[in-house]
């Protein structure tokens, strides 16, 4: 299992704010801005590299549940950020595919 089928799993704490039958958010252990939120597909695609043609309509629904997450916490006013990163040079330190959503402040671009 990855950490975040872990933490779907309830084997792993964490602040769940949302689930649906294809995806799930949690706050981030390590806060990069005041809102910083995970977006997970329940598919455990390591990266997006991997990603296929087949998973086109669960990448759309990981958008949706960003927006939806982004818009019941708030942010839809101020504004956010949606980020995934992949692979090393990114920084990808999870290999379960997941989106950063980050809003609460002004985001600097680009980023480091
Ligand atoms: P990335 O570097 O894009 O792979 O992001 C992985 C994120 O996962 C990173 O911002 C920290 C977060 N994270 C790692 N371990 C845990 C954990 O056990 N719980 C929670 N809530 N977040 C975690």
């Amino acid at each position: 299992m990855t950490l975040f089928e872990k933490i779907a799993a309830r084997l792993v704490p964490a602040e769940i704010l949302y689930e649906d039958e294809h995806t799930f958010a949690f706050r981030d252990l390590h806060p990069a801005a005041p809102t910083h939120v995970l977006i997970v597909p329940r598919k455990p695609i390591p990266k997006l590299s991997e990603a296929t043609d087949d998973d086109a309509l669960l990448l759309g629904r990981c958008l949706l549940t960003a927006r939806l997450v982004a818009a019941r916490l708030g942010l839809d006013e101020g504004g956010y950020r949606v980020v995934i990163n992949t692979g090393a040079d990114a920084g990808q330190s999870v290999f379960h595919l997941h989106l950063h959503l980050l809003g609460g402040r002004m985001l600097d671009w680009p980023p480091g």
